[in-house]
């Protein structure tokens, strides 16, 4: 091919490129573009991480761990610039980039860095009577290879920081696929990770679209950690059951919120509306239904409203609520609320988007009279939307709070604790607060998961590091010269063996034991001569 052929080439390559373009969703302004990698380039980094992530794996945990309490200072030493990315990407205020995306990141990275030795160490396992047969088990974390992460939006640096922090500490390569509404913030994490020592093809970003991330799940990786919405995890979920590919599914929730009669009033509405309204109300965990006992529940009414009242919506450091990440999420929230409304809600603070230049703004609003028949009620609204409904009885409360198809987080509110963690475990939920909302997302040593179509496994915590390893049972006996007694062959001694066993070592009991000692001597017994005759001419015996 002639040298103009090859730029001819080129430059058709570059100009068919998808490229996607980032903006501040306060101002629309474009912040920078970035290319859609293909089904290929997907390809070409998964085989890059697989000639890179032995060595990794081979290093010692301690090592590894350096590594993510190295990327934490890189974080700190930056942590105005990287805020001010993570708001201008995402449409949050400063402060909440601060405190929601960057406070929990550098806590999971300093608790992680110094406690994944411990959590991955080998264990022993106890195996009872298995024991005195002198045999020994141990559980050991070994790595899984490349784990894919999809990441959403809505916390565009703590979610992927979390999930790429506790693959990498395991021993794991990891490929990165953001949110198309927030690349730059995840390529800024690509590169906070190299800088701290993770080598080269250990941690790749590729940037794109839902075609990326489809390219990654079926790209042949060890696993996906995906978290986003429940129509897009089960697209994943199927593409991945297609290659077997184990999958983690964060996906969303529509956390209820209950008020009990006892509660206090004053912390339970400012609760309702920081639960709510936080984050634009993109969290999923956000408070997204509130059912509030029927003998309190004007004076709480009042409350939130007043509390709402004081909310500043827009631009600027000082704002209390930010822009919505797009207008496709903005749309959703109008539809919920124009249905609420058509059903016989009451608007009693906001209910409407606010026009300000380019910027996705909605008034934080709250929903009195409202039931289940409404979409506000039902399907995850993720916006600023409160609505709050009444309750006689707790049975009903918790009920209502069940009366949903997702399952990732409720709150209940009392001073009786005793009687919140009673009505916990009747809740149908990966996590219940007492007191408390939203936050525990935060808490590098819980997990964070939920259960029905709130999704899949757990991330953070124990539990969610124990998702980007395989649990190696290594099992060894030191009793060499015996046979084990259920081998070959199966004789009349061998048959009554069996029946003692079934009777006298299934019922854990350590005096029993003593019934097989007579059956157990006889069998092996009659397993010596065995290997003599099956060294001679015959392997017959006698049935
Ligand atoms: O998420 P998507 P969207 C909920 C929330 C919101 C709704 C839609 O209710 O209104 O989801 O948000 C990638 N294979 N949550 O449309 O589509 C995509 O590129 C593989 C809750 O933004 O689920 C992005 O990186 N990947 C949630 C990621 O999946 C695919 C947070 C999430 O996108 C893909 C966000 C495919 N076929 C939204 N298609 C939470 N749990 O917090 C898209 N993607």
């Amino acid at each position: 091919m002639s040298e103009a052929r090859v730029a001819e080439a080129a430059s058709e390559r570059a100009s068919s490129r998808r490229e996607i373009i980032s903006r501040d969703p306060k101002t629309g302004e474009e912040l920078g573009r970035v290319p859609v990698a293909t089904e290929s380039e997907v390809q070409h980094a998964v085989e890059r991480a697989r000639g890179a992530w032995q060595a990794w794996a081979a290093r010692s945990v301690a090592d590894r761990a350096r590594v993510l309490l190295r990327a934490r200072r890189l974080a700190l030493d930056r942590l105005d610039d990287l805020a001010r990315l993570i708001a201008r990407e995402s449409g949050k205020p400063f402060s909440e980039a601060i405190a929601m995306d960057l406070v929990p990141s550098l806590d999971l990275l300093n608790y992680f860095a110094r406690h994944a030795e411990r959590l991955l160490r080998d264990e022993p396992l106890p195996i009872g009577h298995y024991t005195l047969l002198g045999r020994a088990s141990r559980i050991a974390y070994r790595p899984l290879g490349t784990i894919g992460i999809i990441s959403p939006w809505n916390f565009p640096w703590s979610i992927p920081v979390g999930q790429v922090a506790t693959a990498l500490v395991a021993g794991n390569a990891v490929i990165l696929k953001p949110s198309e509404l927030t690349p730059l913030t995840g390529l800024a994490i690509g590169h906070l990770f190299t800088q701290a020592g993770v080598p080269d093809g250990v941690l790749q970003v590729v940037t794109g679209d839902g075609t990326t991330g489809a390219a990654l799940v079926t790209s042949g990786v060890a696993k996906i950690v995906f978290t986003g919405s429940v129509e897009t995890g089960r697209r994943v979920a199927e593409a991945a059951a297609r290659c077997l590919t184990p999958v983690v599914l964060e996906l969303g929730g529509k956390d209820a919120m209950i008020v009990l009669a006892d509660a206090d009033l004053d912390k339970a509405a400012a609760a309702a509306v920081w639960g709510a309204f936080a984050n634009a109300g993109q969290a999923c965990a956000s408070v997204e239904r509130c059912y509030v006992h029927e003998s309190i529940a004007e004076e709480f009414l009042r409350r939130v409203v007043e509390e709402t009242a004081k909310l500043s919506v827009g631009e600027g450091d000082g704002v209390d609520i930010g822009a919505m990440a797009s207008e496709k999420q903005l749309t959703v929230v109008e539809e919920h609320v124009r249905d609420a409304l058509a059903r016989g809600a009451h608007v009693l603070a906001g209910g409407q988007r606010i026009a300000r230049g380019a910027g996705l703004f909605y008034a934080p609003t709250v929903l009195a009279n409202v039931d289940h028949s409404m979409l506000v009620m039902r399907e995850e609204t993720f916006g600023p939307v409160l609505p709050v409904m009444t309750f006689r009885t707790e049975a009903e409360a918790i009920e209502l709070a069940n009366d949903s198809m997702y399952g990732l987080t409720a709150s209940i509110w009392t001073s009786d604790v005793r009687r919140g963690r009673a009505l916990a475990s009747e809740l149908r939920v990966g996590t219940v607060m007492i007191n408390e909302v939203l936050y525990t997302h935060a808490i590098a040593q819980a997990p964070w998961g939920g259960v029905r179509c709130s999704g899949w496994g757990r991330t953070h915590g124990r539990l969610g590091l124990l998702e980007m390893v395989a649990p190696q049972h290594v099992h060894a006996n030191r009793l060499t010269l015996l046979r084990d007694p259920w081998w070959y062959s199966y004789t009349p001694r061998a048959r009554e063996l069996f029946r003692r066993l079934a009777h006298h070592f299934t019922d854990g009991s350590l005096i029993g034991l003593v019934w097989l000692v007579p059956s157990l001597a006889k069998r092996w017994r009659e397993m010596r001569p065995l290997r003599k005759v099956r060294k001679g001419t015959s392997n017959r015996r006698e049935r």
